[in-house]
Order: structure tokens, then sequence, then C-alpha cells
């Protein structure tokens, strides 16, 4: 069966295997487990792959983000980041890198918790979660975030997690006492820290400052920038505000429901007040930001500040995790 795809992020559940739009190929589970023998390596020199910050207090291995107007959308023609606005956002603390899974198996750890791609019931294809294979999207029975290519792979600890929906990541940031960032949140930290997903270097060469696909998606994947899945947290340099990942690596949750435009009319909030789900209304859509290892200069290339998608609150993937927020008074 195939189900409405759209750029760089899973958007459906199909039934009972999902497919990739742009090949349609079935998952080899061979080839995925070749694929996940990642080694960080340094490539440019740019990156420190120094490991993550530690949080041993409320707002440790956080950045403070400087309140301000954000111009939020209109990039390079995307319909789904149009119109622009200007938005006022207040400071607010900010996630110094994405959670890694050591961070949140110490919240599994804690609190028991069960995520959803572990539970997932029998008519949304059961326990597992969406994968990105050798070229295709598929549902892999038994992918989770301890299993992020499916059973018989493991995570790894300073990698960020994924395999989390939006309720997952809202039950960690609850349980740390902390907030998803809003998509105003996030666009206005990105903007802020620069755009540094990828520059010009030495000799012309490309810079990489953030973790994407180089080659033409999906066939093949040079990973000119060291990696080919996902990278350790913290890997490569940080922006200007001394945030790592926010545009690259994977997508993030925010707490905001996603419309395909910015100014969504009255009547579509009044119908889909949690986004546009038409599938499930009441479980709705949320935006996610910041592009990831899949985003491809000639078919995504959403590792910008305004680049937004949605996301199925009930679905993980192998390449959206998240991280937190505090609104607390600033340093
Ligand atoms: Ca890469």
């Amino acid at each position: 069966m195939r189900v409405p795809w759209s750029e760089c992020r899973v958007v459906a559940r199909p039934a009972p295997l999902r497919m990739n739009a742009c090949s349609g190929g079935l998952l080899s589970l061979a080839l995925v487990a070749a694929l996940a023998s990642c080694a960080p390596r340094s490539v440019d020199g740019s990156r420190v792959c120094a490991g993550v910050t530690q949080w041993a207090n409320e707002r440790g291995g956080m950045v403070w983000i400087p309140g301000g107007d954000v111009e939020m959308g209109g990039g390079a023609g995307h319909p789904e980041e149009t119109p622009a606005y200007t938005a006022n956002v207040e400071g607010f603390w900010l996630d110094r890198h994405e959670v890694t899974n050591a961070q949140f198996a110490a919240f599994v750890g804690a609190t028991g918790y069960v995520t959803e791609a572990e539970r997932q019931p029998a008519e949304k294809g059961g326990p597992g979660s969406a994968v990105f294979g050798a070229s295709a999207w598929s549902y892999v029975s038994g992918a989770d975030w301890r299993h992020p290519l499916g059973p018989g792979s493991s995570n790894e600890p300073t990698h960020p997690v994924v395999h989390v929906t939006y309720a997952d990541a809202s039950a960690y940031a609850d349980w740390a006492g902390r907030v998803l960032p809003t998509e105003e949140q996030y666009e206005h930290a990105a903007r802020l820290g620069g755009d540094v997903a990828v520059s010009a270097g030495e000799g012309g060469a490309a810079r990489y400052g953030a973790n994407t696909w180089q080659g033409v998606f999906p066939f093949r994947n040079t990973s000119e920038d060291g990696f080919l899945r996902t990278a350790p947290a913290g890997c490569f340099e940080a922006d200007a505000l001394g945030l790592h990942d926010i545009l690259g690596n994977v997508w993030e949750w925010t707490s905001t429901p996603y419309y395909p435009t910015h100014q969504p009319s009255a009547a579509m909030r009044a119908q889909f007040p949690n986004g546009v789900n038409e599938a499930d209304p009441a479980l709705g859509v949320r935006a996610i930001k910041g592009g990831s290892f899949l985003c491809a200069p000639n078919f995504c290339a959403r590792y910008t500040p305004s680049a937004r998608q949605p996301q199925e609150a009930d679905l993980g993937t192998s390449h959206i995790g998240f991280r937190t927020a505090l609104i607390a008074p600033g340093p």
C-alpha cells in the first residue's frame, strides 16, 4: 500500500510496510545491519567530538537564549514556510545538544517508562517504528530507541535518542522539569546561532557544521561530513550561542501544532486544534525542526532555521529526536 509521503520525514503510517516515495524498495535487514557501523571520524577538522555535557542541576547542559524578535519562515520557496511573519520570543533556556540515549536511559530507569514504539497496537503495525534503510523507509517490527535499526541492533549512549514520539519526548521533558520548545523558540535560537549547516571552507571546499546527507538522495550517501546516520551529540562545532546540532543530525519535536502554512485559517485551526491530521484529528501533528542526516541538497535541503515539517504525533522514526527547554529567569 503506497501512502502519502513528503520530503524528509514520515507523515503517515502505512500498513503493513512503509515505503519511500522515491524508491518504493523493500528494506533489506542485512543491508541495515551493514549500515550500523558508523564510527565517528573527523573529516574537516572542525569537529571536536568531545562528548556530551552533563546536567547535574536544572540548568546543567543548557544555553540561555536571549529574547527578541524573530523573522519566522520565508525559506527558499518552501510553501510551508510562508508567509513570513515576525514573532517575539521571551528569553529561555535550551538544551545545548539533543537528548542522548544515555539521558533517555536515565529517564526510563527512573520511571519505568515504555515508549510508544514498544507498545504500538496491532492495528498500527504492532511494536516497531519507521527506519530508513538503504534507500527507503520501512516499518520495522522491534525497532525502538534501544534498537534503532531493528532487532539485533543497539544504540550508542552518546547519540541522540530516536524512535521517540511526541508523547515520549513530552514525558521525558516533564520528568526533567522542562518542556519541549515551541516552533518559534526553536527557530529563534537557530537563527541567533547562525546558519552553520554547510559553509565554504578552505580552498572553496564545503565545511560541514551539521550532520546532513552528501551525495544523491536516496541512493548514494558519501558521508563526506563523517556520518552516514546519526552522529554523537556535541560532535559538530557549536553555533554562536553554543548549541550543537540545532540544524542537522535529527529532526526535533516542538510543542507547536503543524499547519501547512504559517497563517492557517481560523476554520482550519478550529477543525484541527492539534495540527492537521485528517486521519486522526484528536491525535494531531506537531512541527519538527532542524533537518536530519537524511536532508540532501537534491531532495530535502531542510537544514535551515526556517525549515519545518509535520510529524504524526504517535510515530517515531530513525531520524527524529528532541531537546528540552526551560522557562526560567536568565543568568
Ligand atoms: Ca552525514
